[in-house]
């Protein structure tokens, strides 16, 4: 019973596709309401429509006053998973002042803006479930990626500030760390056979992870399983992280 969400109400950012998607289906599987969130109404409602108990939530997560409104009309929300994330494959000297801005608003304001949202009536009921989509990146960087990687280290350290200030209130606040996964956001990588040889070798499960093997991390760091479990990251990346 410690995996059932039923009676709980999740809001993943960023759900109508890709990660998200997979993370908002896991939860509805294991009897959660979900949320779905995107910009437009249209995606927001389609893919609610297909999941069992979920209702549209179109916001822009950047935007203060977009979130607060979203979050009231929502009522509580006992699990949020900050999923919404971009990349973009520049070196530094390449990377435009506008492109970092919107790096980290897309990727880490948007966690703090919706989190800060959700919080008091978190705190008002003694229990809530915060999970940070961060990434391997959030611990290893490589070439093109500085920018993504800023992003997802801070979210990281945002994670475990969010348990120091949030747990004495019932509040776990945790992240997970997805490694190479096969989504839109890997498509150029998936694509390019020298990338995909890398990769291969370089993982010790020897591929890229499928989004639906996210789900697992995300129902247990949602759950009461994961009770006294605050400000960790939970790794998804067939061992990447831990081999040279
Ligand atoms: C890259 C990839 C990575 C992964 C990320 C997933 O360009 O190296 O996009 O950033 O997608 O680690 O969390």
């Amino acid at each position: 019973m410690s995996f059932d969400l039923s009676g709980r109400t999740a809001l993943v950012t960023g759900s109508t596709r890709g990660v998200g998607l997979a993370l908002a289906r896991a939860l509805a599987g294991a009897g959660a309401r979900v949320a779905i969130n995107g910009r437009t109404a249209e995606a927001a409602e389609a893919v609610a429509a297909g999941i069992e108990g979920a209702v549209a939530a179109t916001f822009d997560v950047t935007d203060d006053a977009a979130v607060a409104g979203a979050v009231d009309s929502l009522g509580p929300v006992d699990i949020l998973v900050n999923n919404t994330g971009m990349a973009l494959r520049r070196s530094l000297v390449d990377l435009e002042l506008d492109e970092w801005r919107r790096l980290l608003d897309v990727n880490l304001t948007s966690a703090f803006l919706v989190s800060r949202a959700v919080a008091p009536g978190m705190i008002e009921r003694g229990r809530g479930k915060i999970v940070n989509v961060c990434s391997l990146m959030s611990e290893l960087a490589r070439p093109t990626t500085g920018g993504y990687a800023a992003t997802k280290g801070a979210l990281k350290m945002l994670t475990r500030s969010m348990c120091a200030e949030w747990a004495q209130h019932g509040i776990q606040a945790n992240g997970i760390a997805p490694g190479y996964f096969r989504t839109d956001l890997t498509e150029p990588l998936q694509a390019d056979p020298e990338f995909d040889a890398w990769l291969r070798a370089r993982v010790p499960a020897g591929r890229w992870g499928e989004p639906g093997e996210l789900g697992g991390a995300v129902v247990f760091l949602a759950s009461s399983a994961s009770d006294f479990v605050n400000g960790q990251l939970l790794f998804v990346d067939g061992g990447l992280s831990v081999v040279v």
